[in-house]
């Protein structure tokens, strides 16, 4: 169902050591999401390499896998409305020069190698990511968030 869909977001390293966890969480409370998994996170190479497989060969590839190493990270499950194509375009296009104002990217980046976040960029994506970074078992849905009631329940409206 759209409303309960899935996305796997990651603030990275930089976004970490400049203490934006909180900055960056609320925009996602804000939007009435609900986060449904949530783990602060050291990525080692095996896991960077998972993760950025579609990237392995590339001229870059080697300070990503440097650059998501660096330093802990905080990943996450978000769950809500149409929430992959949403959260992307919460974050902003890759290179934060060409992401529009009021995108995480636009408003706390610089440049594309020190973008803060990911998020991931297709359903198929989302599930690989989240299975990649999360047990099933870590992931808590049973619950009813406040917001969701409030933001989208379309039956709360009827009548
Ligand atoms: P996004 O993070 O917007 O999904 P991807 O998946 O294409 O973008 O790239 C993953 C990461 O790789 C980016 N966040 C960025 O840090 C880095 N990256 C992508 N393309 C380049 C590039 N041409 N030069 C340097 N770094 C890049």
């Amino acid at each position: 169902m759209k409303t309960e869909e899935r996305t796997f977001v990651a603030i990275k390293p930089d976004g970490v050591k400049r203490g934006l966890i909180g900055k960056i969480i609320e925009r996602f409370e804000n939007k009435g999401f609900k986060i449904v998994a949530m783990k602060l996170l050291q990525v080692t190479p095996e896991l960077a390499s998972q993760h950025y497989a579609e990237h392995n060969g590339k001229p870059f590839y080697t300070r990503l896998v440097h650059y998501i190493t660096s330093g802990p990270v905080v990943a996450m499950v978000v769950e809500g409305y149409d929430a992959i194509e949403s959260v992307r375009h919460m974050v902003g296009a890759t290179n934060p020069m060409n992401a529009d104002v009021g995108t995480i990217r636009a408003d706390f980046a610089q440049v594309m190698e020190y973008n803060v976040i990911h998020a991931s960029d297709s359903p198929a994506s989302a599930q690989r990511e989240i299975n990649l970074y999360f047990k099933p078992e870590e992931i808590y849905d049973n619950w009813q968030s406040m917001l969701e009631m409030i933001t989208y329940d379309e039956e709360r409206f009827q009548g």
